[in-house]
């Protein structure tokens, strides 16, 4: 696929996929396979680091983050979660971490295979697109150590698959396969096991040789019809709109399609 080493990092390694004809893919691959790729806060933080690298990257069109066959990730490390007191977690606020990575705004696609389970699913929710193999596990099983989701799981879930079936997964801690998933709408696409990884990458790729900046503000409006009213929102996307008038490849854009050409993006 073209990869190459991007740094140094104990849990994750990150490689920058090249793309001719359009900007650069940047993979996160957890690596932690010794726990099933728990997540430990030294990971979230590498995590963290490399999706604001990419972020800041104008190389960079669209972020993918996988895991292994095994597991994308299955949960948030239990064994670092059992050693902290209510006080040491308030005032260390370590899990802030999920507020940085809540807040990238290039597209980043979640290429999953095996378990996503708690925060592993919660940052598999965290991304815009979901391309799950066949045997991906998706659930929220806190219920089952005393806790609920911490990472947005009892948000973004009911977003995506609605009230009653959050409230079973929550509730219950029932896994679920990726063909329920995808038929309750939390997932982009099943496909095959062997695939995914190119799959996902594919489509990382088809985002990426888009105009940058359109697929920004894109994201941007989509996400804003979370937590804002029809009104606000649709206000949000008509601002949106007219300021890409502002941008060179709505320029080129129209007259590549004037001119029965393909358009060159400048992503400017
Ligand atoms: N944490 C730590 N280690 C884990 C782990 C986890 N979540 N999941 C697996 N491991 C470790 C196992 O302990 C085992 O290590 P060793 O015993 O070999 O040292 C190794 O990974 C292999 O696991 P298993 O032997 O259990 O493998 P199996 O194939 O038999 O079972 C499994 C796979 C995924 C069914 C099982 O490992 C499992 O049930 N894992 C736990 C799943 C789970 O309960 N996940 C939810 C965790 S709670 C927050 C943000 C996020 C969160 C909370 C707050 N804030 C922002 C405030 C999130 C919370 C959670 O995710």
């Amino acid at each position: 696929m073209g990869k190459k080493t991007y740094k140094e990092n104990r849990f994750i390694i990150v490689s920058e996929i090249e793309n001719p004809g359009g900007l650069k893919v940047g993979l996160i691959q957890l690596n932690r396979p010794d726990a099933l790729n728990a997540l430990n806060i030294p990971l979230l933080y590498e995590v963290m680091y490399a999706y604001e690298a990419f972020d800041e990257d104008n190389d960079i069109g669209c972020i993918v983050i996988t895991g292994s066959q095994k597991a994308f990730a299955a949960g948030a490390d239990i064994k670092e979660m059992a050693e902290i007191s209510t006080v040491e977690m308030y005032f260390r606020d370590k899990f802030a971490v999920w507020d940085r990575i809540r807040r990238i705004k290039k597209p980043i696609i979640a290429a999953v295979s095996g378990y996503a389970l708690g925060g592993g699913n919660e940052l598999v929710m965290n991304c815009d697109m979901i391309v799950a193999a066949e045997n991906s596990k998706f659930g929220q099983p806190e219920i089952n150590l005393g806790i609920i989701p911490g990472a947005g799981g009892t948000q973004r879930l009911t977003r995506a698959i609605g009230k009653a079936k959050s409230m079973e997964a929550i509730l219950t801690g029932k896994i679920y396969t990726a063909k329920e998933m995808y038929e309750l709408g939390l997932i982009t696409k099943v496909v095959s096991n062997d695939t995914y990884l190119d799959d996902a990458v594919a489509l990382a790729k088809e985002v990426a040789n888009k105009p940058a900046v359109a697929v920004r503000l894109a994201k941007e409006c989509i996400l804003k019809s979370f937590d804002t009213t029809i009104e606000g929102g649709i206000e949000f996307e008509r601002k949106n709109f007219y300021l890409l008038f502002a941008s060179e490849d709505k320029v080129e854009g129209m007259n590549a399609f004037i001119e029965k050409r393909k358009p060159v993006w400048k992503h400017k």
